[in-house]
C-alpha cells in the first residue's frame, strides 16, 4: 500500500475550503492507502494563538476528522506536537533550506505582509511541512491549490537531501482535486476562504447553525447582473457558489445553470444554503457526540504511538546520513 500524509491547521474551525479541497479527499483515500492525518498545531503557532483556544481547536479539529468519516482503525489520527522527531527533522530541513527560495513563498508573503513584527518561524514553516512529510515515507499528499508550491519545495529538499547524503527520502507526489481545489471567500471571492479570516461572514464552516449557514450564502457577495452562470473572470462569486454546490449537491455545474436559468440568486442561494446544511448535519451529530467521550483521547493516544514509530525511524536515518551524534 502507498502512503499518504496529511495536514490541517488547528488554526480555527475548519471551513467549508477545508472540508472540500482536503478533508473530503481523505475520506475517500483512506480506503487504499496508508494513510496519516495530522492536526499540524505547530504550525499554527507560527502566528500568534491564544494558548486556551489552540488546546480547544485542537480537540475540536481531531473530532471534526473522525465526524466527517475518518476511520482511525484505517487512518492514523495524530497531533503534531506528540512525535518530537517532527521538530527535529523540521531543524534538519531548515538547514537544507536557502533563506531566499522560503522568501518566495507566496503564503509567508501573504502572511507577513504589513505586519510588524513576523516571527522567524512564518519563514521556516515550508521546511517544517517538508519534514512532516518526509518522515512517514510518504508517496502522496492530498491538499488544495493554495499548497502547491509548498509541495514544490518539499521535493525540491527531499532531492537535494538525497543527493547530498544518500537515498533516504522518498519523493512525495502531489494531489489536487479537480475541483474544489479552491473555494473562494464570500465575502472577496477573488480571495481564498481561509479559516483564520477575522471577516466570519467570508467562510462557513460544519459547525455553524442551520441559521447561521443560510445569513451566511444569502449575504455572498455576487455581482448585479441576477445570471447564474460559470465565469471566474468576470463573475467570481456566483462561479464559487457554483463550484460549492455542484460538489456538495452532487451536480454538474451546467446542470446548476440550467435549472437556475431565469430564477435569478435568490432562489440559487435558498437552495444552495439548504444543500450546505444537510451535508453537515449529520456531522455535527457525530461531532459533538465525540467531543463528550474519552474515545477522541484513545484515539490520539494510539495515533500519536503508531507515528512516533515510523517517525523515528526516518529520524534516525537523517541523522545517520547526515553524521549527527555517534551512530552511524
Ligand atoms: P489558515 O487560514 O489558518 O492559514 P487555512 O484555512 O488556509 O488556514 P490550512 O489548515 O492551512 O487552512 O489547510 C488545510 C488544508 O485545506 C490544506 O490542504 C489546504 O490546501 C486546504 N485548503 C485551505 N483553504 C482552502 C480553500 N479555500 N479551498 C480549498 N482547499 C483549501
Ligand atoms: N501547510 C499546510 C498545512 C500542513 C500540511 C503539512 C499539509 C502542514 N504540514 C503536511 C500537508 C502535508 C497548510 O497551510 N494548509
Amino acid at each position: 500500500m502507498k502512503t499518504i500524509f496529511s495536514g490541517i491547521q488547528p488554526s480555527g474551525t475548519i471551513t467549508l475550503g477545508n472540508y472540500i479541497g482536503a478533508m473530503k479527499q481523505f475520506v475517500e483515500l483512506q480506503n487504499d492507502y496508508n494513510c496519516y492525518f495530522c492536526i499540524v498545531d505547530q504550525h499554527a503557532i507560527t502566528v500568534p494563538q491564544d494558548p486556551a483556544e489552540l488546546r480547544k481547536n485542537i480537540r475540536s479539529l481531531a473530532a471534526l476528522y473522525l465526524a466527517v468519516g475518518i476511520d482511525p482503525d484505517k487512518a492514523t489520527l495524530f497531533i503534531q506536537s506528540e512525535v518530537p522527531a517532527h521538530a527535529q527533522a523540521g531543524w534538519i530541513m531548515q538547514c537544507v533550506s536557502y533563506i531566499g527560495e522560503l522568501e518566495r513563498m507566496t503564503q509567508f508573503k501573504d502572511k507577513s505582509a504589513g505586519k510588524e513584527a513576523v516571527s522567524a518561524s512564518l519563514l521556516t514553516y515550508p521546511p517544517l511541512m517538508a519534514a512532516d512529510i518526509l518522515l512517514y515515507n510518504t508517496d502522496l499528499v492530498p491538499v488544495g491549490e493554495d499548497q502547491k508550491q509548498h509541495m514544490e519545495l518539499t521535493r525540491d529538499l527531499a532531492e537535494r537531501f538525497n543527493k547530498k547524503y544518500g537515498e533516504v527520502f522518498t519523493i512525495p507526489e502531489i494531489r489536487i482535486p479537480k475541483v474544489g481545489a479552491r473555494i473562494m471567500s464570500l465575502q472577496e471571492p477573488t480571495k481564498k476562504m481561509s479559516k483564520s479570516d477575522p471577516n466570519k461572514k467570508a467562510f462557513i464552516t460544519p459547525l455553524d447553525e442551520p441559521k447561521q449557514i443560510e445569513k451566511k450564502i444569502k449575504s455572498a457577495v455576487t455581482d448585479s447582473d441576477g445570471i447564474v452562470k460559470f465565469d471566474v473572470e468576470n463573475k467570481p462569486g456566483i462561479s464559487n457558489l457554483l463550484s460549492i454546490y455542484s460538489i456538495l449537491g452532487n451536480k454538474s455545474v451546467s446542470e446548476l445553470e440550467q435549472m437556475y436559468d431565469g430564477k435569478g440568486y435568490g432562489a440559487f442561494k435558498g437552495d444552495l444554503a439548504e444543500v450546505v446544511v444537510n451535508v453537515f448535519k449529520p456531522i455535527q451529530e457525530k461531532y459533538h457526540n465525540l467531543m463528550e467521550t474519552s474515545e477522541l483521547d484513545d484515539i490520539l493516544d494510539r495515533g500519536a504511538e503508531k507515528a512516533n514509530q515510523t517517525a523515528n525511524l526516518t529520524l534516525k536515518n537523517m541523522e545517520a546520513a547526515m553524521g549527527l551524534g555517534r551512530r552511524k
